[in-house]
């Protein structure tokens, strides 16, 4: 049994607003909230059905993984791969950050589910917030209000204090979009299970359900209580026999992955529905099945490279009832962002707010649109079911332009978790770094890991006795030519492989028994080129050692089956 009202007065204590406002839900209330930031003149409305654009602040346009820490019991349970401090030091540092920041402001108090409001398998929150904005997203990428808190009472809540860091008597007190980088935190109590988030209002810093509770502090409950909490996508084929299958997939950012959850299919019959577009929490279920469900509302995703060619089904999502975050303004009051592939009318303002003169970007890299899961026009019929989706296979991919065929299926369990930890992609320039370079993502985990990622595989490896097991597949959509070109069409022909994937996990499809994995046999995918359906010996060889020496990071944490799965790769390539 919780205390809700308890636990905010406590918090109002300390971070002094000027007032508390609970948060109910309800259509209503969603619409009194965007008058509110339209006669702030922090919304812009737009000349679409219900939606807005906000324009952020220059410094605040992403997730800050520097500032992103987990605050585990010791710096060895964070492991290697995430940022640590000791409990005590944080929240000493953060009593002192969160004393008196709602000053002069409104503390918004949100009650959120992430999962169905009635479903078992849901984690409730609590999220206290100074921004309006935050307000209005929530109620979008989670289930939100009265209920919830109803729920609440009756079971317990993960506390999560969030403010962009700037009350009165701060210089850009009244900012339209006010946000404090350099004092920013993103603090995750692992063993409390509490988020504080200081000094951003953006995306993942600061709509606290989805990454930090929905994967990092749900990947440490998994582990506790025996489930998984994925970055993964999950779509529904139906084949022209009218047999369904769900699939669960992970992808590197800038990989593509709205795109595969919203495919759509090119070959006659065929059927994609989309349940998820970017995490997955999988339990096993009575059956013997993993049964996966979205814990999300909401799609957060990137705009820009959006456009009826590349992904019509979120353009299609997106028509009405949508928030636009760092697009650009059109003459006609509509949204445009680099990669629409349309003409927009002009004159068109930046995401900045600047007149554009068609050489810088109109729209910031990261924008977004946020938009409720349910009024898809392709959702899947099941994507609130409270026992989840049974699924059948699972894709790891990156970008990578050589040595990676475009798909490989696991010849067990444990090679696929061993290829799942393996990934990594080729840098794109919206990611820090040098372009092209590669960076290990396993299990596209990386930033959202909750505890030590060798513990994690070993969690991974747990499962392999369950007696309905999806395969695992390792795809490569970009894969290039000697010519430096990409061998694959991708987008909507990708349907060829998730056939190929079906019918394996029927027993249709034959395939080929190579070292690395099966292989599709010639013809079984139509149209594909022979050098991105064939392994290099060579390549693997170096792969191999590549992949053994950035292992060796997660030290005795590694599990030793999959050093042994590597080794017995080295002996047959
Ligand atoms: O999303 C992508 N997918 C998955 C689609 C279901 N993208 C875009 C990635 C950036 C987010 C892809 N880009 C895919 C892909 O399968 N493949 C590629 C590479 C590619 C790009 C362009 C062409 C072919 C391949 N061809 C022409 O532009 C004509
Ligand atoms: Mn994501």
């Amino acid at each position: 049994m919780a205390d809700p009202k308890k636990w905010v007065a406590e918090m109002a204590t300390l971070l002094q607003p000027e007032n508390i406002v609970w948060i109910e839900g309800g259509e209503e209330e969603h619409q009194q909230i965007l008058d509110a930031l339209v006669k702030a003149g922090i919304a812009i409305p737009l000349d679409r059905p219900k939606s807005y654009l906000f324009q952020s602040d220059p410094r605040d346009v992403a997730r800050v993984e520097e500032k992103t820490f987990i605050c585990s019991p010791t710096k060895e349970e964070a492991g290697p791969t995430n940022h640590w401090m000791a409990a005590e030091e944080m929240k000493k540092h953060l009593l002192q950050l969160f004393k008196g920041a709602m000053k002069g402001r409104t503390l918004y108090v949100i009650p959120y589910s992430m999962g169905p409001i009635d479903s078992p398998f849901s984690k409730l929150g609590i999220q206290l917030t100074d921004s309006l904005y935050v307000v209005a997203h929530m109620a979008i990428m989670t289930r939100v209000g009265r209920e919830v808190l109803k729920k609440i009472e009756q079971k317990s809540f993960v506390p999560c204090v969030h403010s962009v860091g700037v009350p009165q008597g701060h210089p850009d007190f009244d900012s339209k979009w006010p946000c404090n980088p350099e004092k920013l935190i993103v603090a995750h109590f692992t063993k409390e299970r509490e988020i504080w988030s200081f000094g951003s209002g953006y995306g993942g810093n600061a709509l606290l359900g989805k990454k930090c509770l929905a994967l990092r502090i749900a990947s440490v409950l998994a582990r506790d209580e025996g489930w998984l909490a994925e970055h993964m996508l999950i779509v529904g084929i139906t084949n022209p026999h009218g047999e369904k299958r769900y699939f669960l997939g992970a992808f590197p950012s800038a990989c593509g992955k709205t795109n595969l959850a919203m495919i759509t299919p090119n070959i006659p019959g065929w059927k994609a529905e989309t349940v998820g577009d970017d995490i997955a929490w999988i339990r096993p279920g009575k059956d013997g099945w993993l049964y996966a469900v979205n814990p999300e509302a909401g799609f957060f995703g990137v705009a820009p490279g959006t456009s009826e060619k590349s992904n019509p089904k979120a353009m299609a999502t997106i028509a009405t009832n949508t928030l636009f975050t760092n697009v650009a303004l059109t003459g006609d009051k509509n949204v445009y962002w680099e990669g629409m592939d349309i003409e927009p009318k002009p004159p068109v303002t930046t995401w900045l707010g600047k007149p554009w003169d068609g050489k810088e970007k109109a729209a910031q890299p990261n924008a977004r649109f946020t938009a409720p899961v349910a009024q898809s026009p392709h959702v899947d019929p099941a994507w609130e079911a409270e026992e989840g989706v049974p699924i059948s296979g699972i894709l790891f991919g990156g970008r990578r332009s050589d040595r990676i065929p475009l798909v490989t299926e696991a010849k067990s369990w444990a090679q696929g978790v061993l290829y799942a930890a393996s990934i990594s992609s080729e840098m794109t320039a919206a990611a820090a770094g040098t372009i092209g370079k590669l960076r290990h993502d396993p299990f596209a985990m990386l930033p959202f890991c909750g505890y030590n990622m060798g513990d994690y595989f070993q969690h991974w490896l747990s499962f392999q006795n369950l007696p309905h097991l999806p395969k695992i597949y390792l795809v490569n959509w970009f894969r290039k030519g000697a010519d430096g070109k990409y061998l694959w069409p991708g987008f909507s022909d990708n349907t060829r492989v998730l056939k190929w994937i079906f019918e394996r996990t029927q027993g249709k499809s034959e395939g080929i028994n190579t070292p690395i994995g099966i292989l599709p046999k010639k013809g079984e995918i139509d149209g594909a080129v022979d050098e991105i359906l064939t392994y290099d010996p060579e390549g693997w060889k170096e792969e191999v050692k590549e992949l053994k020496h950035y292992f060796t990071l997660f030290g005795h944490h590694f599990p030793q089956a999959l050093s042994n799965e590597l080794e017995s790769l080295v002996t047959k390539i």
